[in-house]
């Protein structure tokens, strides 16, 4: 406790360069903050596309990383929630439970620490990790591609030490997102017919979502046909491959609306294409038909649509890790897993050690994986 550790992370020096095993220093957790020893991570596009150089917020040398699970290791002064020893997840959107958006009950999105979060710092304006003498920059108040890691105290989740953390860092971010926006965004209700567009980690954790409310028609959409498997372990009860299903003439919105007596009562866009996510609105039901954006699209994109498609009640909402407050409702999520209402061992594709991250990388840039687990 109160020593610097020396240990090892993955860092990205610069845009578009493979990540680099270097030895880091990390600073002890100072006041309201916690040291966690990181066990396994996720990787995810996120991670990849601050890599990629297209992030306008991406901050370079940095420590990437959001998907972990680890064992506190320190804690600083005045920190009363977590213990040295306690499992946890890192939260890249806190909770602190004082701020307007976290009283507000309408949103998950506290907004505590965004600013200095987003510079790539901890929330005083300083940063804790350093290698050969240079600042590291935190990525996402999480930077999980790191053995040691610094958080602030709302930004760690505990969770039930029965639960394996090998698993459950996925729920972290991907799988999350995508079972809390069917669940708690979109609310998708009983017996209602719903198309998921993109059946990566996000999507077909959807389909567990629109599943777990009680969906009738689960139609699973994507252009990478071997995601359709994985598609109906998670619940689709259908298909459409939109370069090869859709009749000729029409298009992939057109054809929804045909094959559902007037479009489905839920979408979900889960790729982040404007383009997908316009068709996503559009095969939904008039009159009530809810379309919600989970994809993230690049930097400077935009959405359009005609008025009229809400005029005539098609409603349009978008989910940030699936509408879950994190410190109070994931620690439910990970109850599900373990209650087996909820899949995640069906994610894991690959495992790498730290050494070969970067193949993470590569196999999901390859549309190999669903998801794969780095450990230390
Ligand atoms: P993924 O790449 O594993 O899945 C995307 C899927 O979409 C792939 O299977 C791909 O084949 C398919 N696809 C691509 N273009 C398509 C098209 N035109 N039509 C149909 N299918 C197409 O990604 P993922 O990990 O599941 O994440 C999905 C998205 O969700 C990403 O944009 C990610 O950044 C975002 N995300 C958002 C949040 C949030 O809180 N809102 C959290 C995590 C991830
Ligand atoms: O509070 O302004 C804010 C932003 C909160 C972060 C939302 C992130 C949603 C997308 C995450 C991408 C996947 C890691
Ligand atoms: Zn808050």
């Amino acid at each position: 406790e109160g020593k610097v550790i020396t240990c090892k992370a993955a860092v990205a020096w610069e845009a578009n360069k493979p990540l680099s095993i270097e030895e880091i220093e990390v600073e002890p957790p100072k006041k309201g903050e916690v040291r966690v020893k990181i066990l396994y991570t996720g990787v995810c596009h996120t991670d990849s596309y601050t890599l990629s150089g297209q992030d306008p917020e991406g901050i370079f040398p940095c420590i990437l990383g959001h998907e972990g699970g680890g064992v506190v290791e320190s804690i600083g002064e005045g920190v009363e929630t977590v213990k040295v020893g306690d499992h946890v997840i890192p939260l890249y959107i806190p909770e602190c439970k004082e701020c307007k958006f976290c009283k507000s009950n309408k949103t998950n999105l506290c907004s505590l620490i965004r600013i200095t979060q987003g510079r790539g710092q901890m929330p005083d304006g300083t940063t804790r990790f350093k290698c050969k003498g240079k600042e590291i920059f935190h990525f996402m108040g999480t930077s999980t591609f790191s053995e040691y890691t610094v958080l602030p105290e709302i930004s760690v989740c505990v969770v039930r030490k029965d639960a394996p953390l090998d698993k459950v860092c996925l729920l972290g971010c991907g799988i999350t997102t995508g079972f809390g926006a069917a669940k708690f965004t979109a609310k998708v209700d009983e017996g209602s017919t719903v198309a998921i567009f993109g059946l990566g980690a996000v999507g077909l954790s959807v389909a567990q979502g629109a599943v777990d409310c009680g969906a009738k028609r689960i139609i699973g959409i994507d252009t990478n046909e071997s995601k359709f498997e994985s598609g109906k372990l998670f619940g689709c009860t259908e298909f459409i491959n939109p370069l090869k299903d859709v009749p000729a003439g029409k298009n992939i919105q057109q054809h929804i609306v045909d094959i559902t007596d007037g479009g489905v009562d839920y979408s979900f866009e889960c790729i982040g294409n404007v383009n997908v996510m316009r068709s996503a609105l559009e095969c939904c039901h008039k009159g009530w038909g809810v379309s919600t954006i989970v994809g993230v699209a690049p930097a400077g994109t935009e959405i359009s649509t005609r008025p009229f498609q809400l005029v005539t009640g098609r409603v349009w909402k978008g989910s940030a890790f699936g509408g879950v407050k994190s410190r109070s409702q994931l620690p439910l999520i990970v109850d599900k897993y373990m209650d087996k209402k909820l899949k995640v061992d069906e994610y894991v594709t690959f495992t790498y050690p730290l050494s070969e991250i970067n193949e993470a990388f590569h196999v999901m840039h390859e549309g190999k994986s669903l998801r794969s687990v780095v450990h230390f």
